[in-house]
């Protein structure tokens, strides 16, 4: 067992049962000129945790850890997206409308793409998912019972809507999670910070939360023999 000095205690999980899940880190969420900029948010806090993310991906795959991607996307006829969601928000700029980089949380569209610098590599699991939550509407529970899966890591975009939602939808199905804090960004910084402690709040009521430094700290790259 690997231990991260985490809070509200020391998170302890065995590589070979744990998932690094990355949500959402699509150009449409995340890039300057993107469908997130185009509707006034400021990307910068998401754009700054990148080098983050590309470092916590390696350290995942350097232990040997299943890796899990995310896209929050539709199909292009839109049938997996209920009007209460396709039809809330901006009126000017919606789900299946055209922006800056295609048909906006569109399957296949270039926004919807996971940035270059994040692409999932070979035998790594992608989830398209049509909510915000990963676990609804998605074979995610079933992949991960199928590897013995029993621990997960959460990073990604946004930290208050796709990651928290996926992480207590994790909660809720058994699984032990962490949330790497700096790994995670939001729009709105306060919505960031106030998610991490509502996560782990009364004694980690969803779960525990560490930066990636801990979690460096807690899993040394394997050794050339231990790949196997
Ligand atoms: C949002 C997400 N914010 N990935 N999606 O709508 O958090």
């Amino acid at each position: 067992m690997n231990s991260v000095a985490a809070h509200p205690y020391p998170y302890r999980f065995d590589p070979r049962s744990t998932a690094l899940v990355v949500i959402d880190m699509q150009r449409d969420f995340v890039e300057e000129g993107g469908f997130g900029s185009a509707l006034g948010n400021d990307v910068r806090p998401l754009t700054a945790i990148v080098p983050t993310v590309a470092a916590l991906l390696a350290t995942a795959r350097g232990a040997g850890m299943l890796v899990v991607h995310t896209r929050e996307s539709h199909l292009p006829d839109l049938s997996d997206c209920p009007p209460a969601k396709r039809l809330r928000g901006n009126p000017a700029l919606g789900i299946g409308d055209i922006g800056p980089m295609g048909r906006i949380l569109v399957r296949g569209e270039p926004g919807n793409q996971i940035l270059p610098l994040l692409a999932p590599v070979a035998g790594e699991i992608v989830i398209d998912k049509p909510g915000k939550g990963a676990f609804y509407a998605t074979d995610l529970h079933a992949q991960l019972q199928a590897r013995g899966i029993s621990h997960l890591l959460f990073a990604g975009v946004t930290t208050e809507v796709c990651v928290q939602t996926s992480m207590r939808e994790a909660n809720d199905r058994g699984y032990e999670c962490l949330v790497v804090e700096d790994a995670c960004a939001s729009y709105f910084p306060v919505f960031h910070q106030a998610t991490l402690a509502m996560l782990t709040a009364q004694g980690g009521i969803v779960g525990w939360k560490a930066p990636l430094a801990e979690l460096q700290r807690a899993l040394p790259p394997m050794n050339k023999g231990e790949a196997a």
